[in-house]
């Protein structure tokens, strides 16, 4: 059976690689997708990979995810650390999820130290790079299969 995974990113990561690349290195957003598809290609799982900067939309998109995804991998970014809305889509979703961040989100400041989704996440990966986003395509490659068979 083909996995399908959803990888959705939040507001502001369209930018990636154009600002404080001490925090966030200097790859491009589309240069992660398109080491995503490499690697996806290669492991056999079907990848959907999408950004938006709305909330509602990432709620439709994690919405959707139920319908096709058998596992969920969420940079949410700037709504990490207030949205109720995307606390509330995560908790409807039954598979895994891994909530990923670029930077170790522990080691910043105040505002960036507490996700308030990661209750709502299976497993959180952080403080890896962009490098992040294939731990987490494995990890939730894992955690689906596991739980298929
Ligand atoms: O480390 C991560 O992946 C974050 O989710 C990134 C968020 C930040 O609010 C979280 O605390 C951690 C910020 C994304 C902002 O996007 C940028 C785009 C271009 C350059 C710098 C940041």
């Amino acid at each position: 059976m083909t996995l399908n995974l959803t990888i959705l990113n939040g507001p502001n990561l369209n930018l990636l690689g154009e600002r404080e690349p001490e925090i966030y290195g200097s790859t491009s957003l589309r240069d992660v997708e398109q080491a995503c598809n490499a690697y996806v290609k290669k492991a056999g799982i079907n990848l959907t990979f999408l950004q938006s900067n709305h909330e509602g939309v990432l709620v439709d998109w994690i919405q959707d995810a139920r319908l096709i995804a058998d596992a969920l991998i969420i940079n949410p970014a700037g709504y990490s650390f207030h949205s109720g809305a995307i606390f509330d889509a995560m908790k409807i979703f039954s598979g895994p999820i891994i909530e990923l961040h670029i930077s170790n989100i522990h080691a910043r400041d105040d505002l960036h130290r507490h996700s308030k989704l990661s209750a709502a996440a299976t497993g959180v990966i952080c403080g890896l790079g962009t490098y992040g986003y294939i731990a987490a395509i494995q990890a939730a490659a894992h955690l689906a299969t596991a739980k298929n068979s």
